[in-house]
């Protein structure tokens, strides 16, 4: 279970806020483990792929036009209940439900604008890190702190 891992991606308001350092800090401090991290913009191809379960959503092409509008950090961390528990971190989908201390709830107010997507389950993580990365651009690695933070 500690080699779990959960696709996590900044979206286009958290890279032109300035934040992506105090979120990559969260899942640092927390323990987790970065395996793959890159910019991008998506294309409209990959946006609609990844969110494909939402394509009946009114909310769709809004979506879609805005993930697509800028950059995105597209990350997986990996580690013991690390789907889950992003989520916690994460907060609650719309921001004004997300309790203080989350991500959403510390840096965001509208739901069109929430900062920041977390794979919702093991299955979806592991749909969405292979739409995402290719196997070679993710790193198995050992941090000399794991003793610290695994009994
Ligand atoms: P989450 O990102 O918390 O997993 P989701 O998968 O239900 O939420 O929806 C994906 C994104 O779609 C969400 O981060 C923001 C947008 N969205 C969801 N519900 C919405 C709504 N009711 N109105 C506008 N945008 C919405
Ligand atoms: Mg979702």
């Amino acid at each position: 279970a500690r080699t779990e891992r959960t696709f996590i991606a900044v979206k286009p308001d958290g890279m032109n806020r300035g934040i992506l350092g105090n979120i990559i800090s969260r899942f640092e401090a927390k323990g987790y483990k970065l395996v793959g991290i890159k910019t991008l913009v998506p294309s409209k191809q990959l946006a609609e792929e990844h969110y494909s379960a939402l394509k009946e959503k009114p909310f769709f092409k809004d979506l879609v036009d805005f993930i697509t509008s800028g950059p995105v950090c597209a990350m997986v961390w990996e580690g013991e209940q690390v789907v889950v528990t992003a989520r916690k971190m994460i907060g609650e989908t719309n921001p004004l439900s997300s309790a203080p201390g989350t991500i959403r709830g510390d840096f965001a107010v509208d739901v069109g604008r929430n900062v920041i997507h977390g794979s919702d389950a093991v299955e979806t993580a592991q749909r969405e890190i292979s739409l995402w990365f290719e196997q070679g651009e993710l790193t198995a690695w050992e941090p000399t702190s794991a003793v610290w933070i695994y009994e």
